[in-house]
């Protein structure tokens, strides 16, 4: 796509946009060695992000007579973008306030591409992906395999959560007993979990198994709006005050309550991250042998194709075909497969591209 240019004004705003940023960045490194020559800073020491407001981190002080408490920091302009989960090297100011100096290299990065073609991270440091789905609203396949195959590209193990099972019905419990049994077969983690159920000892159903496979690892929480992530995170937490919300009126769909990824402790020693609900999960960054490799099932049958280049639509002694006509890929995957490698082959036609950040 040619790009338009720019008439005077537009670019005269543009450039307006520019500085101001420029000038406020100054002003934010004037203030931070002003501090600094005040001694207000304390020296270098590690934290955690627990939560990203714009220009604004919270840092969670990991040492010194802070440990635990929370401070609203500034970041330095050199340091590239930071998300929840990140290890950092900051130093503590005033009244819970403080300067990121440094981020420590990260161990994971689950990202996604925006819709302008900027790759975001979703959260840093993670042991496991939850991709959390419920009866309402209702579950898509193409975007629980979307999750799947981010989650396997990057290298963290993916979880599928069910909520909502007091929301099963005589209709709906069939085709989600048989998404459920689909990614069990694959040799995924399923959990089911209800936080609306008669509470017995060991809490709402399914709370007790969730609370054991969080144990010692950081998990992110992810999916549709509306599925409950919150709400699993609120009941798991009761002392917190975790805002959820009703799912709307007429669409039955979430509304989008939570807005930023926010990290939490478990008593038990696991850490926890919440995260906004999405409506796609674009995978454009993701390449064809990713694509591929991201079908966990496929990977036995890669490379025994015929043709080198065999794109595993028609062609003769196709092994990924042959593999779904004796069944050891199932046609749901299969199809999911195609519809996730044509939209991608559509994004790229129309000139998307993946601006890494
Ligand atoms: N029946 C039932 N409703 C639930 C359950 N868990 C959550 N809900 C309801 O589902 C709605 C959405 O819950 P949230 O926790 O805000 O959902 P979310 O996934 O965090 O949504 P976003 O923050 O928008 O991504 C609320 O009205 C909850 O009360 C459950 O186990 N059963
Ligand atoms: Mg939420
Ligand atoms: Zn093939």
């Amino acid at each position: 796509m040619a790009k338009k240019k720019l008439n005077r004004r537009q670019q005269w705003r543009v450039d307006k946009v520019h500085e101001e940023r420029t000038n406020r960045a100054q002003k934010r490194e004037r203030d931070i060695s002003r501090q600094m020559q005040a001694g207000d800073l304390s020296e270098e020491q590690q934290g955690t992000v627990i939560a990203h407001f714009g220009q604004l981190l919270d840092i969670e002080a990991l040492e010194g007579e802070d440990k635990g408490k929370i401070h609203r920091c500034h970041v330095r302009s050199n340091i590239d973008s930071l998300v929840t989960g990140d290890k950092v090297i900051w130093r503590s100011g005033k009244d819970l306030t403080g300067v990121i100096e440094a981020r420590v290299e990260r161990e994971t990065l689950l990202q996604r591409p925006d819709n302008f073609g900027n790759l975001k991270p979703v959260a840093a440091n993670i042991d496991y992906i939850v991709i959390v789905i419920a009866p309402e609203p209702e579950p898509f396949q193409g975007l629980i395999d979307r999750y799947i195959v981010a989650a396997e590209t990057v290298g963290i193990p993916p979880v599928v959560l069910l909520n909502k099972t007091d929301l099963l019905t005589d209709e709906n419990r069939k085709p989600i007993d048989e998404m459920m049994d689909l990614y069990e077969s694959l040799g995924y983690q399923t959990i089911r979990a209800s936080v609306k159920t008669p509470k017995n000892e060991n809490g709402n159903e399914g709370m007790s198994e969730l609370l054991a496979w969080l144990d010692e690892h950081t998990s992110v929480f992810v999916g549709q709006s509306g599925v409950g992530k919150s709400s699993l995170i609120q009941e798991l937490l009761p002392e917190h005050d975790i805002r959820v919300g009703d799912l709307s009126e007429n669409t039955r769909k979430g509304t989008h309550t939570t807005t930023t990824a926010k990290l939490f402790h478990l008593p038990s020693g696991g850490d926890l991250v919440d995260s906004p609900g999405i409506r796609e999960f674009g995978l454009w960054h993701i390449g064809e042998q990713e694509l591929l490799e991201g079908f966990v099932e496929f990977r036995p049958h890669l490379g025994l194709c015929r043709f080198r280049d065999c794109r595993h639509q028609n062609e003769p002694k196709c092994a990924i075909n042959d593999a779904v006509i004796s069944g050891e890929i199932t046609e749901r995957r299969m199809n999911s497969y195609r519809r996730i490698k044509n939209a991608i082959e559509e994004q790229h036609a129309r000139g998307l591209t993946v601006r890494d950040k």
